[in-house]
């Protein structure tokens, strides 16, 4: 049975990650940090009902030692670098946090496996908030990168440090370049769930307004489930490389809210209202992925439309907010 570490398994993607390897017949072990709300950890997990088939383990991404210790009991075939300080919003605020956390903790990470364990493949979380300040219409793996946030300088970082690691000491460190990557479990925070869950409670007439920031911004929307297989699929090939995953369709935050409304039969013209507090420093104005290598040398696809992914996170929300609500 092949042992998998997760660090950010607490997360959305560390969560569908699971669900895939544990159906795969891997041991699935999670880095979790330690907090005073013990109550709720692992709520995502307990959402895909597998909180009792994974082991966690007490560390920090902050704490090289806890990762020596953790990497040493386990002893991984497989390590998925997922925890991340993973707002961009928020890493203006926090930016030395975000570099510690983002940045540093996967150069933690590498370090722990490079000297306990150097033959476990490894899988970076990379970005394509690396790409910034678009220097080409269409992104893939050549395309030079412009970091736009605290958090993409953290992650331009920890991507580098993986390729050098796999120069350097000939490690089978992965990075998969992901576009965004959405579900009903991503965080509130996030654009499209902070619309799913605004649709909810305004169809439910819990809410009349959903308050947002830069309309006319474009991502390329997948769906983690899909996602998660890519960074599977990775460490799975004999020689180690880095990956772009995406959709190769891009759609701007206001065709995004009139697929979430309409999917409901409301109009987002008449409920969506705009808020400069929740414009950024600097914008990431444009993305768009091709994840033709992926294709070809990894045979991924990605499965799931975005309006079958938004219908997906809308009914989740709803739900929600019926059983919160009584409703
Ligand atoms: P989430 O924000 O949902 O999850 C982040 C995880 O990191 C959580 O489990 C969190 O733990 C953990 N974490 C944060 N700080 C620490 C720390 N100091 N020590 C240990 N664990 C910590 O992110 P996603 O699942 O969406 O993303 C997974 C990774 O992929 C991240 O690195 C993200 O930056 C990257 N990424 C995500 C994309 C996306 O569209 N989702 C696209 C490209 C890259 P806790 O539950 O305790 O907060
Ligand atoms: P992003 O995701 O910054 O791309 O990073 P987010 O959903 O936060 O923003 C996407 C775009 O929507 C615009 N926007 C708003 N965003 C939020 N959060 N809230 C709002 O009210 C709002 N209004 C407009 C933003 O300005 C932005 O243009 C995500 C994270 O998962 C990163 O960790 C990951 O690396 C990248 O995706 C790929």
């Amino acid at each position: 049975m092949p042992t998998a570490l997760i660090t950010g398994i607490t997360g959305q993607d560390g969560a569908y990650l699971s669900q895939l390897l544990l159906g795969k017949g891997y041991r699935v072990v999670g880095l979790l940090r330690r907090s005073a709300s013990a109550d709720v950890i692992g709520e995502r997990l307990c959402w895909l009902g597998i909180l009792d088939d994974v082991e966690l383990l007490d560390g920090n991404m902050t704490d090289l030692s806890s990762l020596i210790r953790i990497v040493e009991t386990v002893k991984p075939d497989e390590i998925y670098n997922l925890a991340a300080q993973s707002f961009v919003a928020a890493s203006w605020q926090q930016p030395l946090l975000t570099g510690n956390v983002t940045g540093m903790g996967a150069v933690n990470m590498l370090e722990a496996a490079r000297i306990v364990k150097s033959d476990a493949r490894f899988y970076q979380a990379s970005s394509s908030e690396m790409y910034g300040l678009i220097q080409e219409p269409v992104q893939n793996e050549k395309t030079p990168f412009y970091p736009r946030s605290p958090y993409a300088a953290a992650k331009l970082y920890a991507h580098w440090m993986t390729v050098n690691y796999r120069e350097s000491f000939g490690m089978h460190a992965s990075s998969g370049i992901l576009f965004n990557h959405e579900s009903p479990l991503r965080g509130i925070e996030f654009v499209t769930r902070k619309v799913t869950d605004g649709v909810a409670r305004i169809k439910l007439g819990l809410a009349k307004e959903l308050a947002l920031g830069n309309l006319d911004a474009t991502r390329d929307w997948g769906h983690a489930r899909d996602y998660v297989r890519a960074m599977y699929l990775m460490l799975q090939q004999e020689v180690p490389d880095d990956y772009v995953i995406a959709t190769g369709r891009t759609t701007s935050i206001r065709d995004l809210c009139r697929i979430a409304f309409s999917s409901v039969g409301l109009n987002y013209e008449d409920h969506v209202v705009t808020n400069p507090a929740f414009l950024r420093p600097a914008e990431v104005e444009v993305l768009l992925g091709d994840a033709s290598k992926a294709k070809k040398a990894l045979g991924w696809e990605p499965e799931t439309t975005l309006e079958e992914m938004i219908t997906e996170m809308v009914e989740a929300d709803l739900a929600r907010h019926r059983k919160r609500n009584g409703l």
